[in-house]
């Protein structure tokens, strides 16, 4: 039985690049802006490099109550006993995942149709992430946008037992549409972290509207 916890309405996302902080760095920031669950993502380094700056990640998120979840590296969220998984379509599938991890840790898995929808609520996962909800520049050759009312037939397509996270282009002046369309959640990358001096009042802010 996968337990599907609630997730917070804001589901912020690490990128070393875009912020020119490291993970551990970011998690901090995050966390004074009042983020409770944090993915580490982590695209360029080496899976060494990537373990290390995920350890010190995690102590920052254990000391803070934060919910830390690796995105691709199944192996790194259970070497570390981080709180779990964010697969994609192109990774582990979460069935492997699951049987890896077990039943205490979050799995989430990224989808780009309502075709893949609705295949992740046959999956044990945690919950199910769907998008880009609008246009991005974070994503390297990124899925069409599927817009909100893809999103709201999303909702509907899939179980209420089942977060919906939304995610792709979310800012401070769309979030809220996006919950209002059914999302539980919504993923956020560039529209925090950008900007590395202003992360926790970005996050502060964006929690504001939710
Ligand atoms: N998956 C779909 S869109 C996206 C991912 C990882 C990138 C989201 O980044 P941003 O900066 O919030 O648009
Ligand atoms: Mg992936």
């Amino acid at each position: 039985m996968i337990v599907r916890t609630q997730l917070p309405k804001l589901y912020a996302i690490t990128d070393a690049r875009l912020s020119g902080l490291s993970h551990a760095e970011q998690v901090a920031r995050l966390a004074d802006g009042g983020a409770r669950l944090v993915q580490l993502r982590e695209k360029h380094a080496s899976p060494r490099e990537f373990y290390r700056e995920a350890e010190a990640a995690l102590r920052v998120a254990r000391a803070r109550g934060v919910t830390l979840v690796v995105n691709d590296r199944a192996d790194i969220a259970l070497a570390l006993r981080a709180d779990g998984v964010h697969v994609g379509q192109d990774d582990l599938p979460p069935a492997a995942a699951r049987a890896l991890l077990g039943e205490g840790f979050i799995v989430g898995y990224s989808t780009h149709s309502l075709a893949q929808l609705e295949a992740a609520a046959r999956l044990p996962v945690s919950y199910v992430a769907f998008g880009p909800v609008f246009p991005t520049r974070t994503k390297e050759s990124p899925d069409p946008v599927v817009g909100l009312s893809l999103l709201a037939q999303a909702r509907a397509a899939l179980p209420p037992s089942v977060p919906l996270v939304a995610i792709g282009g979310v800012t401070r002046g769309n979030a809220r549409s996006a919950l209002d369309a059914g999302a539980d959640s919504v993923a956020v990358v560039s529209a925090l972290v950008s900007a590395p001096e202003e992360i926790a009042r970005r996050a502060r802010e964006l929690l504001l509207g939710l």
